[in-house]
């Protein structure tokens, strides 16, 4: 059994995803990060970083309680643990963890920031705007070519597709059309169209909608990092 910690977010979303497509059994707790539970001290054990994703798994290595956070960490556990979504030769593997870093280190910070400058930031800043925008087109751009060269991102569907669909599912939040981009389109439609993507993505879904945070949202998301909470 893993306990989930988990709120209705792109970077939430790839765990539910994995846990689905491994048919592993799974408890959901949920942080509400609009109301400031990312911040609770008990959670705070669990993820340091005051963030979710986070999962317990309850039969970790040597049947011990394992605790990961960190989504692309989480997703490699899972595929590990599993042997399932990462291939078991060094260049496949090799590749998987390429893309699944682009992921990391790219599109999540990237993408980020352009929702962030666009849809929240309180007075509209056109340089943020430029940069990140800009950066979330040429990381489309990127991905675009390898998936006119491959099927999926590290060619077979692996746990880097896993962490990149939710962020592109999400393209019109960032003021991307998709049709600019015709193999991520292609690539989109067929990870979304998977039943355990679907079900993953669900999880907690009718609890948040993108939209405008509320002033207390708005606190505990944005305005806390020049405060140490912790
Ligand atoms: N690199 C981290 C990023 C996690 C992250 O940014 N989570 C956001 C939701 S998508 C969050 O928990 N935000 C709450 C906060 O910043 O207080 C990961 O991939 O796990």
């Amino acid at each position: 059994m893993i306990d989930l910690y988990y709120w209705p977010t792109p970077n939430g979303h790839k765990v539910p995803i994995m846990l689905e497509e491994c048919g592993l059994e799974y408890e959901v707790h949920p942080i509400n990060m609009l109301k400031g539970d990312q911040f609770d001290e008990a959670y705070l054990k669990i993820n340091p970083n005051n963030k979710i994703p986070a999962i317990v798994d309850r039969d970790g290595p040597g049947g011990q309680p394992y605790t990961a956070f960190e989504s692309g960490a989480i997703l490699l556990y899972l595929a590990d643990k599993t042997k399932k979504f990462i291939p078991s030769d060094p260049a496949g593997r090799y590749d998987t963890i390429q893309w699944l870093f682009f992921q990391m280190a790219n599109v999540g910070p990237m993408f980020g920031q352009c929702g962030h400058f666009l849809q929240y930031a309180p007075e509209r800043i056109q340089y943020g705007i430029d940069r990140y925008q800009g950066e979330t087109k040429r990381l489309y751009r990127v991905m675009d070519k390898r998936l006119g060269e491959v099927e999926y991102l590290a060619g077979d569907y692996s746990i880097a597709d896993m962490a990149t669909y939710p962020w592109v599912k999400i393209n019109h939040f960032h003021e991307i059309e998709i049709d600019e981009y015709p193999n991520v389109k292609r690539w989109r439609e067929a990870v979304g169209a998977r039943p355990s993507v679907v079900a993953g993505c669900a999880v907690l879904e009718d609890i948040m909608k993108l939209g405008d945070p509320d002033d207390e949202a708005f606190e505990n998301l944005f305005k806390n990092q020049n405060v140490d909470r912790r």
